[in-house]
């Protein structure tokens, strides 16, 4: 078996005050895990056990839903507790800064721009900074767990952060306020890993 279930890379406790530990322990052991199980569950016996996340992305419209929803829902939960660390917020350096200040204006820009994307998410999804595949900078969200490496989506690209809007991700803490978690969500970002993550997707 290629996939294996992430161990959280910080306590559950450690996000506090902006995300309580009650929400990160049910999201990390019964939310994500739950993905994991069953997308693991879909593709048992498939010709896609073999395969890599990007190649399952890439033909998702052909596999069955659970494989699009849970497969979404494990590769996007592990990409999201990458991008988080206690000692996250500031402001992304070096070529990250350069490619968001040349995309979209400035940090400034780009960050009203996301929040945009999180806050006008209807329902449960996802907001993005994605790598397209001309190199470009841009943010996109999408519905469900869906992904912008899915061939279900209008916008193509890899995430290099990301930001779960399901309410399970915030309910306890913020109820309905979901703009006040989009909030909180810029004190805990991880920019190193963050830039990592854009310079592997160049
Ligand atoms: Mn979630």
């Amino acid at each position: 078996m290629n996939f294996e279930f992430p161990a959280l890379p910080y306590a559950y406790d450690a996000l506090e005050p902006h995300i309580d530990k009650m929400t990160m322990e049910i999201h990390h052991t019964k939310h994500h895990r739950a993905y994991f199980d069953k997308f693991i569950a879909a593709i048992k016996g498939t010709d896609l056990e073999n395969k890599g996340l990007d190649e399952i992305f890439a033909g998702v419209s052909k596999a069955s839903v659970a494989v699009r929803n849970n497969g979404g829902g494990f590769y996007n939960h592990n990409l999201f507790w990458e991008v988080l660390s206690p000692n996250g917020g500031g402001a992304p350096s070096g070529k990250l800064a350069d490619a968001i200040n040349s995309n979209f204006g400035s940090l400034d820009d780009f960050k009203a721009r996301f929040n945009d994307a999180a806050a006008n998410r209807f329902g449960s999804g996802w907001a993005w900074l994605i790598v397209k595949a001309d190199k470009s900078l841009a943010v996109t969200s999408t519905p469900n767990q869906d992904n912008p490496l899915m061939d279900v989506n209008d916008v193509h690209g890899r995430p290099i952060l990301g930001l779960d809007v399901w309410e399970h991700a915030y309910y306890l803490k913020y109820q309905n306020r979901r703009p006040d978690y989009i909030g909180a969500f810029w004190n805990l970002i991880n920019w190193e890993k963050v830039a990592e993550n854009y310079e592997k997707a160049l």
